[in-house]
């Protein structure tokens, strides 16, 4: 299949080398050395963060790093609010060639040493001492555990961004049918080659400010939403959370030109009286989860937005856009973006990717990764889609058992497996029922003896950050099952 991306480019552009900075450093360094000035990073404790004060600070933690023995390839746990110190944490492990493993901050013990035992970092920068401690105990060797702002002794300036495409920058961890996690190991190259795909393909310029209220755990908003501002040489406004007043204040106070947001959010943000200042953005962009045509025109009539919905993953980052010029169509995620192959596997529809955005595979999991890719090398979304006679891609439907609630992705298996820890329960099948906000409510379907739904839910309270917790558990004499005795989740849905 030979790509055609132009749909996404301005006419007469030729294909873009979307690797040429080599590295995510190399690409920001080369930035911040035209404007040193430049606006880059807003936050309310500190205000503005100039690129020249980037590359200070970023250059002093690196050194940091080194002097306190992190060397090339060790892992460095991230796990912290929103901030201009996380940022300089992040990209100060990256110019040194360490690989960050974003963890979300809401999560409890069983969730952080489940990443930790199989990383086995040598750092954690961490905004919870507990954090700090689950992290060295589950690891089982030594780790240097620091706050946010790193403040570990000085030492004398090791070589920085000397990195190639091939370098792991990122282990991001998702899990699967077998609700253990697994790490995708992302290199600058896949990061670099995605990031540079939709700066082309949405236009960001260094004139661009974006609002950023999304957690900086996940691919949505590290390597889409502070990674592309880097890689622009754009501006971002960090917010610690998300909340649809906040966000149109901050549109209106810093004069924003972008928002990404998951489909929970647009949700919000259309409930909300002052829906029709969105129209004051150049462009919203949304991902993460489907976003329906029913909103999609809300936004449009109400806030004067015609969304681009865009289609990523953990493992391959940014795949598919709906373009910036020409239409962008409702209940679509549109056209493949730069650099990206895309088909549908015969008989199945499983949208199969290929390109340099695409992970080479799970940290220290061969089995997996091998079972994560056809043998020609297609990685196996386990997204089901749909062409449009035009080529625009429909995400009809998932062949792995996930739920994305609020654009946080839910492995079912994890949380059965919680829930039969309960004495009381025999069996219990987890699904997601249709939400108009969340997308999908987490359900717990369960056959016990004697438990109440409190019990469980302080059950579930105990082992799963908020997101994963079933909002509602319906007990069943049995649940439905198929002739091999596989439970039939396709009923409960
Ligand atoms: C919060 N709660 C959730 C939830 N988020 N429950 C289910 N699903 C979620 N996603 C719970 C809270 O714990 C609380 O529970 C209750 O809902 C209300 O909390 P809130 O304070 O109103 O929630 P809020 O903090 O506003 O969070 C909502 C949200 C957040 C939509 C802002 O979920 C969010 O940031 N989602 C974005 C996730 C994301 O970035 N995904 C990208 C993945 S990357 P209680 O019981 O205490 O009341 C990816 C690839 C790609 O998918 O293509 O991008
Ligand atoms: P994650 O593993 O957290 O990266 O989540 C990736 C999954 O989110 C994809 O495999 C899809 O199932 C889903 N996803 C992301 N963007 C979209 C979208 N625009 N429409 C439908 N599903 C999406």
């Amino acid at each position: 299949m030979s790509p055609d991306w132009s749909a996404h480019l301005p006419p007469g552009t030729p294909a873009p080398d979307l690797l040429a900075d080599r590295s995510l450093p190399g690409s920001w360094t080369r930035r911040w050395a035209e404007d040193g000035r430049a606006r880059v990073l807003f936050e309310d404790a500190t205000g503005w963060t100039t690129a020249g004060e980037l590359e200070e600070r970023t250059t002093t933690v690196a050194g940091r790093y080194a002097a306190a023995g992190l060397v090339r390839g060790d892992r460095l746990v991230l796990s912290a609010a929103a901030s201009v110190d996380l940022v300089v944490a992040h990209v100060a492990a990256l110019r040194l060639g360490l690989v960050v493993v974003p963890v979300n901050g809401a999560y409890g013990q069983r969730e952080v040493a489940a990443v930790a035992s199989d990383c086995t970092p040598r750092a954690a920068v961490v905004d919870s001492a507990q954090c700090g401690a689950w992290v060295a105990e589950a690891t089982g060797g030594p780790v240097v555990v620091t706050g946010p702002d790193v403040d570990l002794p000085r030492g004398p300036e090791p070589v920085l961004d000397d990195l190639g495409p091939d370098d792991p920058a990122l282990l991001v961890y998702t899990s699967g049918t077998t609700g253990a996690p697994k790490g995708a190991v992302l290199s600058h190259g896949n990061l670099l080659a995605s990031v540079e795909a939709v700066r082309l393909a949405w236009r960001w310029t260094p004139a661009d400010r974006l609002v950023l209220a999304l957690p900086l755990f996940h691919v949505h908003g590290l390597g889409v939403g502070l990674h592309g501002t880097l890689t622009a040489g754009a501006s971002a406004v960090l917010r610690p959370r998300f909340d649809a007043a906040d966000l149109l204040d901050s549109v209106r106070e810093h004069d924003a030109s972008l928002w990404f947001g998951v489909p929970t959010m647009y949700a919000r943000v259309a409930g909300s009286p002052r829906l029709g200042e969105l129209a004051r953005l150049r462009l919203c962009v949304s991902g993460s989860a489907p976003l329906s045509p029913e909103l999609w025109s809300a936004v449009a009539e109400g806030g004067g937005q015609r969304i681009l919905e865009r289609y990523g993953m953990t493992e391959t980052l940014m795949n598919v856009s709906n373009p910036y010029d020409g239409e962008r169509r409702p209940g679509t995620v549109g056209l493949p973006l730069p650099g990206v192959e895309l088909r549908l596997a015969d008989g199945t529809d499983e949208v199969l990717l290929r390109g340099p955005n695409v992970m080479r595979g799970y940290w220290q999991r061969p089995e997996a990764t091998a079972a994560a890719f056809t043998e020609d090398g297609w990685f196996l979304s386990g997204d089901v889609g749909a062409h449009d006679p035009d080529g625009y891609l429909r995400i009809v439907g998932r062949r792995k058992e996930l739920i994305i609630s609020g654009g946080y992705n839910v492995y079912p298996r994890e949380v059965e497996d919680v829930l039969r820890t309960h004495p009381g329960v025999r069996d219990a099948a987890v699904v997601g029922r249709p939400d108009a906000v969340w997308g999908e409510r987490v359900t717990a379907f369960v056959e016990a003896d004697g438990v109440s739904e409190a019990e469980l839910l302080e059950l579930a309270a105990g082992q799963l950050a908020p997101y994963k917790r079933p909002r509602a558990v319906v007990f069943v004499d049995a649940l439905p099952r198929n002739a091999l005795g596989k439970v039939v989740k396709g009923e409960l849905a």
